[in-house]
């Protein structure tokens, strides 16, 4: 891909329109305010002016009021151990930020609109890319639009072919969550008032549509492009910041990072600093800064090529998404969401093609511009929000920064009507009431008679989900309609006899294939994780075949009132009523199906090594606690005491040995992690980027062997640890090929964007 740069002019598309061009600064579409925004946020960074902030910046009000009021809600025995406020001083701690959320609108037509089921990215062709100001390739400064940075390994090094190259533009756009008709309602359940798009009040009781919402999308869609990879084919995303441009005048709302810089992370390839997308390298290199700006962008570069080159590291299913520092949270929920899924070609094993290797379902169309799609081989990503009812005051602590000035907080906005709720900064984390699957609240999947492949991705900012295959002879009721009230309307439908009538059979986590297949009744989702499984819809659990026309709700039994954590779930107090119908599922016509369902305990993929004598770097571990704790303003959460600090390594924990070290690895290293919930009321979904671990250890029980039961994939490959309150896991992990900066974080996006992340880095 040696570049022919000759051409400098833009490329002209087919009708003639010049394409915007990589790395140009775009000169249109920026409103007088627009530009003040950037203006605005050109310099300082917002955690910079927090740690000024104590004494003089602009959060110092609300810091002196937290300081205030901490004091006397505590005295008042009101501040529970773990920090929240008490409901009964929510109005004194409304002084710091108002934990009110709206309550949407209830969808009157459910599982009416279809599934969308997602179609590979088409690859630019080279008479494409050749033409770009500044085209891909291995050369100095061919990384981002700075020129500052390369590639710390090119294909070629590897004896791999130059990368298939894609353009993902990240533009402002519009998403629908629903086509259905909606009942505006309060909390209570009662028909309540809704606003049109001036504002004006509409009587209680009047039924709507909903306004579009404002997103910020790869591509301009939410979810945004699948990218269907294979091993061996390495990848080239040119990511393009284009949010400046907003021809439409849609109204930015009050969330989405507020300088419109974008930082995409492949969770979790096997990927260079450089093309990781997180905020400890950007900070340092390359942007020098929490992400790149409108007219920015870079080449991530994803090799396709699994850790150390070791086949048993091949995984399957990666997505990527935002990963801005202090805004990671909001510019996904405004849509930063994009798929991908990693066939393996080597022997046929995992390709896409259920006639070959392990048979896995799927019926493998190569188009021809390279790309290939897989029939019966679909991904779900389950994503909640909340829709504004127009009196919710928008209120937190990111309002006395400067953030969203035109935004006029704290305020209510009747004008956002219906379009998407989001807040910064709740103390007891951020869930929505309105479950959507691929971007469609309530949808429906009509499937034929065979076997399927689903892979499940959680995307949203806090929700755990745990699922079930149901039948209902009722089918879904109102939450309203069965008396439930305030948090209890979340999921707004249920099946109240709802009964399990089909098992998942799991063959992959985050870390690709399982070593062996683990039949399942359910399973747990937790914010950034994936899960596959194989539903054969031929037959009931029972044996009973399936007829045309059955219907099955996949259906969450984890009830999550807040972001803290589930207050009922199937390991902890089941509520046998919280049967929420997420997506309904129509038996269809019979099919062919070559698939075949793996053996009880067929190796699907062999584990990577763990070597014997494990325990023997017990006492060296390096040890991170997360936990609650303030260190003044918004910072929330902390790790090791700590607040992420973009520019450093963190330090460990003193272990065993009695030391303290730094989070540094030497290049192709392995050691022993260990990351400890050192609270009581939280869960924390922590995600270390690079390499997959394996769980060895689980609140000091050696867990190599699988047997415990509230985790039957502790056997496999993970690059997130789902910590239940006060867990310690540790893990094994190598640190193998690439040099550089790297995170690990809570993905409660509310608790990472809250500063619950640190810097760890490989030397050379
Ligand atoms: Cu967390």
């Amino acid at each position: 891909m040696t570049a022919d740069v000759g051409k400098t002019d833009a490329p002209v598309t087919g009708d003639g329109e010049p394409t915007p061009h990589l790395w140009v600064p775009s000169d249109g579409g920026v409103s007088p305010s627009e530009a003040a925004i950037l203006e605005r946020h050109s310099g300082l960074s917002r955690r910079t002016m927090l740690k000024v902030g104590a004494v003089g910046a602009a959060g110092a009000a609300i810091v002196a009021g937290k300081a205030f009021v901490e004091p006397a809600l505590a005295q008042k025995g009101l501040l529970s151990s773990n920090g929240v406020f008490a409901a009964a001083a929510t109005e004194v701690a409304n002084l710091v930020y108002i934990e009110a959320f709206p309550t949407s609108p209830l969808i009157l037509d459910p599982f009416k609109d279809q599934l969308p089921i997602p179609k590979a990215l088409k690859p630019c062709p080279p008479s494409e890319y050749m033409g770009w100001k500044k085209s891909p390739g291995p050369g100095d400064g061919q990384q981002n639009s700075m020129g500052n940075e390369r590639h710390q390994i090119w294909p070629s090094q590897l004896g791999y072919p130059d990368p298939i190259v894609y353009k993902i533009d990240v533009k402002v756009a519009t998403h629908s969550f629903t086509t259905s008709k909606v009942l505006p309602i309060d909390k209570n359940g009662k028909p309540a008032v809704s606003f049109d798009p001036t504002g004006k009040p509409i009587t209680a009781g009047t039924i709507r549509e909903l306004p579009k919402s404002t997103i910020y999308g790869f591509n301009g869609t939410f979810p945004g492009p699948m990218i269907n990879a294979e091993y061996g084919k390495p990848a080239l995303v040119r990511f393009e910041n284009h949010l400046d441009e907003n021809p439409d005048n849609l109204d930015r709302q009050d969330f989405g990072s507020p300088d419109w810089s974008f930082l995409t992370h492949l969770h979790n390839g096997h990927t260079a600093p450089e093309s990781d997308g997180n905020p400890h390298y950007t900070m340092r290199y390359g942007p020098k800064y929490q992400g790149y700006k409108p007219g920015e962008g870079c080449d991530n570069l994803y090799l396709n090529w699994p850790a150390g080159g070791d086949d048993r590291e091949k995984q399957s299913f990666f997505w990527f998404h935002d990963h801005r520092m202090d805004h990671t949270g909001s510019n996904v929920y405004k849509g930063m969401v994009g798929l991908y899924p990693i066939y393996d070609p080597k022997n046929g094993m995992d390709m896409g093609d259920e006639t070959q290797g392990l048979r896995l379902p799927g019926v493998r169309r190569d188009n021809s511009d390279g790309s290939f799609d897989v029939d019966y081989d679909i991904p779900l990503v389950f994503f909640d929000c909340r829709l504004d009812d127009g009196v919710t005051i928008h209120k937190d602590i990111h309002d006395t920064q400067g953030d969203f000035p035109d935004a006029h907080n704290p305020n209510t906005h009747p004008e956002w009507w219906g379009k998407t709720f989001f807040k910064h900064f709740p103390s007891h984390g951020f869930v929505g009431d309105i479950f959507t699957v691929n971007g469609t609240a309530y949808p429906t999947l009509e499937v034929k008679r065979r076997k399927y492949r689903f892979r499940f991705l959680d995307a949203s900012v806090a929700r755990i989900y745990e699922f079930k295959l149901m039948s209902s002879t009722k089918g879904p009721k109102t939450a309203v309609s069965l008396g439930y009230k305030a948090d209890e309307l979340e999921g707004q439908y249920r099946i109240p006899d709802g009964q399990q009538c089909m098992q998942f059979t799991q063959i992959a986590s985050d870390g690709g294939l399982l070593p062996f297949p683990v039949k399942r009744d359910s399973f747990e989702l937790w914010p950034a994780k994936r899960r596959e499984f194989i539903v054969d819809f031929t037959k009931y659990q029972d044996g009973t075949p399936t007829t045309k026309g059955d219907v099955i709700y996949l259906t969450d039994v984890m009830k999550m009132p807040d972001g803290r954590m589930w207050s009922n779930s199937s390991r902890f107090s089941p509520d046998p009523n919280y049967k929420v119908p997420v997506m309904k599922i129509v038996i269809g016509d019979d099919a062919p199906d070559a698939s075949v369902m793996p053996a009880a305990l067929q190796t699907l993929r062999e584990l990577p090594p763990l070597p014997k004598d494990w325990k023997s770097l017990m006492d060296n571990r390096l040890i991170f606690e997360v936990e609650r704790g303030a260190a003044g303003g918004e910072v929330e959460w902390l790790i090791n005491g700590k607040q992420f600090d973009p520019a450093k390594v963190a330090t460990s924990m003193k272990n065993p040995a009695s030391k303290t070290p730094l989070a540094q690895q030497k290049k192709n290293s392995f050691n022993l992690w260990e990351i400890r919930n050192g609270g009581g009321g939280w869960v924390h979904p922590f995600h270390l980027h690079m390499e997959e671990h394996r769980t060895v250890m689980r609140n000091g029980k050696d867990v190599t062997a699988g047997k415990d039961a509230g985790h039957p994939d502790d056997v496999s490959r993970e690059d997130l640890v789902a910590l239940d309150p006060g867990e310690a896991v540790v893990v094994y992990r190598g640190f193998r090929d690439f040099v550089g900066p790297y995170v690990a974080h809570c993905h409660n996006l509310a608790h990472e964007d809250h500063a619950m992340m640190f810097g760890w880095e490989i030397t050379p």
